[in-house]
């Protein structure tokens, strides 16, 4: 293939309701798009880079000026490109991995298009359905939660995910545990809000029979990681400081990370989260895909992602409405709290043009 150029358009999405986090509350998602233009097919990429660096330090204003600046022209250099091209092709640029993996996506579902082959089955794949969970934000109020918990388990959702924060962790697991019972598949995640000093008191989870607590620690502290997993015996697992296959073997064998959250964007892209896949099926570690607030592409690929045999775990691979009243592709819908992995080539899945025009706030066409 050869790459003619890249089109960058920032999309707007409002969401259903405001979701809180430990770093913030969010509203609306400002998502940029790739649209890889090549001489055989044209793909789609999702970068899930957040509007500010909270999450990590990576923002969508900065994603979208390195893959102006370096990341598109270095790849237009290339001459004849495939997907497992583009990362050495960027690998010369520090960093910016939700840029780079939003890149090889729209590249990666380019040259899958042109063959006519599934992502799913490309990146070895074994269902045709997942099963899912939901990530439930921070409320203003434990009976706002019980309510929100209680839609989500009636819409058919197998796995409830509490986001935690000092303040907010101990009586909101209790009151869910204590309303919809020891059944529930029931995790938290902290997004970095502890540290080790707070380690008696995430003891205090031990009691609720969590599956994990997802990163209570901040992003570079594998050693509080290993620490706290000595004395909690909820099952650590790990999200931003998984930024790599070789990183996710480094916490591993340092005793951080008993299960780990792969997001393709976050490591990045689909072909090292395979790689992750792989590092954590051989060490015997659960693997499940996170999710960044995607439109109907992104999901599309953790879908296909989330098929792959070592993700033992339900993952955060809700369906459209959760976030989105509209997605800007045919939604993805719960079937008996399963998705249905897109079966057509590349993602199967592409944006509605009048949905797309809609809520576009800008483009910009970039030649090569
Ligand atoms: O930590 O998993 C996270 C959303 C934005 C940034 C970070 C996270 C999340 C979620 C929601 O928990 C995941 C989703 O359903 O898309
Ligand atoms: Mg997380």
């Amino acid at each position: 293939m050869k790459l003619t150029g890249v089109e960058l358009r920032r999309v707007r999405l409002p969401l259903v309701a405001p979701f809180r986090t430990s770093f913030g509350t969010q509203t609306a998602r400002d998502v940029l798009l790739l649209r890889a233009v090549t001489d055989e097919a044209e793909g789609w990429g999702e970068c899930v880079a957040m509007s500010d660096p909270l999450y990590s330090s990576e923002y969508v204003d900065a994603a979208a000026d390195v893959l102006t600046r370096f990341l598109v022209p270095a790849l237009g250099a290339r001459g004849r490109l495939d997907a497992n091209s583009v990362a050495p092709a960027l690998e010369p640029f520090r960093g910016h991995r939700m840029a780079k993996a939003a890149l090889e996506m729209a590249v990666l579902d380019a040259e899958l298009r042109a063959e006519g082959r599934p992502l799913a089955r490309e990146l070895g794949a074994t269902r045709d359905r997942v099963p899912c969970g939901v990530s439930v934000g921070i409320m203003d109020s434990i009976g706002e939660l019980l309510d929100a918990v209680g839609g989500y388990l009636d819409a058919g959702y197998v796995r409830i995910k509490l986001k935690i924060e000092p303040g907010w962790d101990v009586e909101p697991v209790r009151a869910v545990r204590e309303r919809f019972g020891d059944d529930v598949l029931l995790q938290v995640d902290a997004n970095t809000a502890y540290t080790v000093a707070d380690a008696r008191h995430l003891a205090r989870l031990d009691a609720f029979d969590l599956l994990l607590i997802e990163q209570p620690l901040e992003e570079e502290d594998l050693l509080g990681h290993a620490e706290l997993a000595k004395v909690i015996s909820t099952p650590v697992c790990l999200d931003e400081s998984i930024t790599s296959a070789r990183s996710a073997a480094a916490a591993i064998t340092m005793g951080a990370a008993a299960i780990v959250n792969i997001k393709p964007g976050r490591v990045g892209g689909y072909l090292e989260a395979r790689r992750i896949h792989d590092v954590c099926v051989a060490h015997g570690v659960p693997v499940w895909c996170g999710g960044m607030l995607e439109t109907g592409l992104g999901r599309a690929a953790n879908v296909a992602l989330a098929a792959l045999p070592g993700f033992t775990l339900p993952g955060d691979t809700s369906a459209s409405d959760r976030f989105y009243r509209t997605d800007i592709t045919t939604p993805f819908v719960l079937d008996d709290g399963h998705l249905a992995v897109p079966t057509g080539a590349g993602l199967g899945v592409e944006p509605l043009p009048d949905r797309l025009a809609e809520v576009t706030t800008s483009t910009e066409w970039l030649p090569v």
